[in-house]
This record gives C-alpha cells, sequence and structure tokens, in this order.
C-alpha cells in the first residue's frame, strides 16, 4: 500500500478504524503479539474519552438491522485520568500513529481534555467527537456549523497537534459545518458518524434499546455516507477521512473517488477483526487494476 502523509503524519497506508470499533488491549490479548506484527490499520483512533469516568448506558446497547446495525453504547470509559494512567501506555506501543478521540459536555472540558492529551508524545492527532448520538442530552454540538466553530476556535490554542473534527450525518448541512470547522482551523474531518435510528421490542412495543435511541452503522449507510464524504469534500481543502459501512477495498476505493483522503472501517471490524488488512489488500490490488484499465484506454 502507497504511503501517505496525513495532516504532516506519516502513514504506510490510508486505512484506520472508526473510535470505538476495534478494541485494540481486547485484540492484544486475544492474539498476542501476531497483532502487533500485523497490526490491521495504518493508524489506530481510540475509543472516545470524557473528562470524567463513564458507565455508559443501560443495556442492551445493540441491535441488528437489514445489512448494519444501532448501537446505544453511551461513551463509557475510564474518564481523562484512568486513560492517561492504564490504556495510553498501552496503546503508545502499537506499530501505528495514534489518535485519540475526545468529547466534551462543554467546550472547557473539551479544552482541558485537549491540551491535556496534546501534550502526550505518544499522541499524533487528536479527533474532536462532536458527534455522538448517544448521549443524555440530546444535543450534538456538530450538528451547528456555528457551534462547531467556536468549539474548534477554543480548542485551536490548546495543542499543536492536528485536530480531526468527527461530523455527523445528522446535520442539515454537514458542507457547511465542514467548511466551519475548517475556518475555525480544523487540520482534517473525519465523516460519517452513525445516523440517529431505533428498534422496538418485538413482543412489548417498548424501545430495545436501554438508551431508547441508538447510532445506526454498517452497509445499510453506505450510500448516505459516500455521498455526505463526496458534499464535504467538494466544500473544503482540508483532508477527509471517509467512512461509513466500509466493507470491502471496492468500497474504500469509492470512498476515495469521492474526495477522501483516508478511509476508516468500522462495523466490519466486529464480524471480522482482521478486516482493516483485508480491505487495504482489496484496495491496493483495485488501484493496480484501475491504474491498468486506465493506462490502456489512454488515447494514442
Ligand atoms: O459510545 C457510543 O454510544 C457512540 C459514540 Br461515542 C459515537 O461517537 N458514535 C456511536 O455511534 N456510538
Amino acid at each position: 500500500m502507497t504511503p501517505l502523509e496525513l495532516c504532516g503524519i506519516s502513514l504506510r497506508g490510508p486505512v484506520l478504524n472508526g473510535s470505538g470499533t476495534f478494541d485494540a488491549r481486547a485484540a492484544h490479548r486475544a492474539f498476542g503479539d501476531a497483532l502487533l506484527e500485523r497490526f490491521p490499520f495504518d493508524a489506530f483512533v481510540s475509543k472516545t474519552i470524557t473528562l470524567e469516568p463513564r458507565q455508559g448506558n443501560p443495556p442492551p446497547r445493540l441491535w441488528e438491522t437489514p445489512a448494519g446495525m444501532i448501537n446505544s453504547i453511551g461513551l463509557p470509559n475510564k474518564g481523562l485520568e484512568g486513560f492517561l494512567a492504564s490504556d495510553l501506555p498501552e496503546l503508545a506501543r502499537l506499530p501505528v500513529p495514534l489518535i485519540v478521540s475526545v468529547m466534551g459536555f462543554s467546550r472547557e472540558e473539551l479544552a482541558q481534555l485537549v491540551c491535556a492529551v496534546g501534550e502526550h508524545d505518544e499522541v499524533s492527532m487528536l479527533e474532536l467527537n462532536v458527534s455522538c448520538p448517544n448521549v443524555e442530552t440530546g444535543l450534538i454540538m456538530g450538528a451547528d456549523p456555528a457551534e462547531t466553530a467556536l468549539a474548534v476556535e477554543r480548542l485551536r490554542s490548546e495543542t499543536a497537534k492536528p485536530l480531526v473534527v468527527k461530523l455527523t450525518p445528522n446535520a442539515t448541512d454537514p458542507g457547511a459545518v465542514a467548511a466551519a470547522a475548517e475556518a475555525a482551523g480544523a487540520d482534517a474531518v473525519s465523516l460519517v458518524n452513525t445516523l440517529k435510528g431505533m428498534a422496538l421490542n418485538p413482543q412489548t412495543g417498548e424501545p430495545w434499546l436501554g438508551g431508547r435511541t441508538g447510532g445506526v452503522s454498517g452497509p445499510a449507510i453506505r450510500a448516505i455516507a459516500l455521498e455526505q464524504v463526496a458534499t464535504v469534500a467538494a466544500r473544503v481543502g482540508i483532508p477527509v477521512i471517509g467512512m461509513g459501512g466500509i466493507a470491502s477495498g471496492r468500497d474504500a476505493a469509492d470512498f476515495i473517488a469521492a474526495g477522501a483522503s483516508a478511509v476508516a472501517i468500522g462495523t466490519e471490524n466486529f464480524r471480522d477483526p482482521a478486516a482493516g488488512r483485508r480491505i487495504a489488500a482489496e484496495l491496493a490490488e483495485l488501484s493496480l487494476t484501475r491504474g491498468t484499465r486506465d493506462t490502456s484506454s489512454m488515447p494514442v
């Protein structure tokens, strides 16, 4: 796979994981050092952390949909201190650059997180999750261009490290949110987070998920994600990390053709923890084939 530079960070290829879709510590326990020797991604994005520890949403937390699933995990995490003390040292041993995902319930909380996480040399970039659909307040900062701009402006001075803004598909105009993030100093945008959805318990007619609603992901949302990536890529000059139901090299190639500089694998990791490597290999082969076809069809 061709190496690339993303926000000044060298990556051996363009395949990342979507935040929260691959537990690298659990995978290390399960697969041992084989995981590190054949790590499935070219950069690793952590599960989103918050300032204070969180239990997450009550179960059930998952529902399977046709070609996808709905999650209502609710951001369980150890909080900033727990992350720095016990997760970061282990994530720092991964053989690829580390991107830490952070989420705050206010701009000041986000600022504290960005400042504290950004001080660590092991961290290559930060991802600002302004798009989680599963928080009690129901408010999604990243649904509004002005709110997003205020957040990024506040955070910009807290770190010199690249800031990636993770966008929600649950916005009226994702292109406008992306443009606002760029104008406020974001170095890249990533999209899409999950689409808001709901499932009912077939027996009771009550919401199935403990958090009542959740986020839909997987191939079911791929066409929506592809359109949003194309729209955002046409609107901004900063790199776009595209994701949403990517399950093959062909899907990844489509997101790159739509304007993404890199792609992320999410739901497919739950089915196959080695999906990242397979998709990278398929993408590399496809690039060669497409290249050959392009050359041979050139006018002579
Ligand atoms: O933890 C979650 O429930 C969650 C998060 Br933080 C997110 O960004 N997106 C999602 O679908 N679930």
